[in-house]
């Protein structure tokens, strides 16, 4: 495969989103179903041509120097740090078969890092877009959101699933994004909260987020081992969730199981909500993912809970935390006009408890990754 130079044009700026799951977590990589919608906070990449060999001169706004990446560097984990994200896309095209002329990329974001709202992802998916256009490779969207997966999990070393990379690249203004992450088909689920007087409300607990990679990566490998126990590819294809609980000697695994074939189902519900104009009714869902989350994935933190259970109290109609867990940000599903009441008590509970202050802010459903200009 080549990437032909003269398809586009040489300069330009391209933008994807970070995301919040509206439900579905840990599911991914168990070949289920997620539902997530984009955010109007956007890594951002400037970037145009290098004449000469190929190199890529990446610069950032956090970071002092720019980072100069050759061909030498790409091969897994040789650059690290912010910048072997940028290596990662890189690498997974040159991997892929494509032919990649040099570039100068410069990064821009106000997706908030560390927050689980996907600011690699939004990195990977910005850097993967302003290079399919600017150098004319010929990757269809749709195989996209693999690719930039390919680069987390195989050059940075990060064993995530396909949800957050989807999530930046196909998510649609308006929609939320079901997606099927065996088959990664895709459906845009209309998801106005305005019409519907609704809001939603993202509280960043501000939780260090302690272990998380190691408790991510042990949650992934204990789902795998109960999809062999089980004889069944994946947890996704349990369909008889009390005989699989039966089945499984282990209390924890079973636990972890639970989770995930509920959670599974809870997607389907909250999607049927959805397509049948039915906005409103989906917080209880929301509300026994985070129970799940809380009691059988064990993924929560005392600040997540204690936002969840704030926003519960002061009105709102389904709250969860969202994204990989250990800290994070909470959604809760508010009436417009409850927005502040709710973040109020939320603040307050957090001040109680001699907590940081959590910061929020209300996020409606954005654009996917795109050429901006
Ligand atoms: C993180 C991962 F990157 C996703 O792939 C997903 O597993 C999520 O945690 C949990 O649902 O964001």
């Amino acid at each position: 495969m080549s990437a032909g130079n003269g398809t586009s044009a040489e300069q330009g700026v391209w933008v994807a989103p970070g995301r919040v799951n509206l439900i579905g977590e840990h599911t991914d990589y168990n070949d289920g179903f997620v539902l997530p919608f984009a955010l109007p906070h956007r890594t951002s990449v400037t970037a145009r041509l290098l004449p000469g060999p190929a190199r890529w001169v990446v610069s950032s706004s956090f970071a002092a120097e720019p980072v100069t990446i050759g061909p030498d560097d790409l091969v897994p984990g040789r650059v690290t740090g912010w910048a072997g994200y940028v290596a990662g896309v890189l690498w997974a095209l040159t991997d892929a078969g494509f032919t990649l002329p040099g570039a100068e990329l410069s990064v821009g974001s106000d997706v908030p890092v560390g927050a689980g709202l996907s600011s690699s992802a939004a990195l990977e998916c910005a850097v993967l877009t302003a290079l399919c256009d600017l150098a004319g490779v010929d990757l269809p969207v749709a195989d996209r959101p693999r690719l930039a997966q390919r680069a987390e999990n195989d050059y940075v070393g990060v064993p995530c699933g396909v949800m957050d990379q989807a999530a930046s690249t196909l998510c649609r203004t308006g929609h939320a994004l079901f997606l099927d992450c065996r088959s990664l088909a895709v459906e845009h689920v209309p998801f106005d909260l305005a019409t519907a007087g609704l809001a939603m409300l993202v509280v960043d607990s501000r939780t260090p987020h302690q272990h998380v990679d190691n408790e991510y990566a042990l949650r992934r490998s204990t789902c795998e081992q109960a999809a062999r126990q089980l004889g069944v590819p994946a947890l996704r294809d349990v369909d008889d969730l009390d005989a699989a609980l039966r089945a499984l000697p282990d209390a924890v695994t079973r636990r972890r199981v639970r989770h995930v074939v509920t959670e599974n189902q809870r997607v389907r519900d909250t999607v049927d909500l959805l397509r049948a104009d039915r906005l409103r009714d989906i917080g209880p869902l929301l509300t026994a993912s985070h129970r799940s989350m809380r009691d059988d994935y064990e993924i929560t933190v005392a600040q997540v809970d204690l936002a969840v259970d704030t926003a519960l109290a002061a009105g709102a109609l389904g709250a969860r935390m969202t994204g990989g867990g250990f800290g994070g940000c909470v959604l809760a599903l508010v009436d417009a006009d409850r927005a502040d009441a709710v973040r109020e008590a939320v603040a307050g509970a957090y001040a109680d408890r001699g907590f940081d202050a959590p910061v929020a802010f209300l996020a409606e459903a954005g654009a996917g990754a795109h050429r901006l200009r």
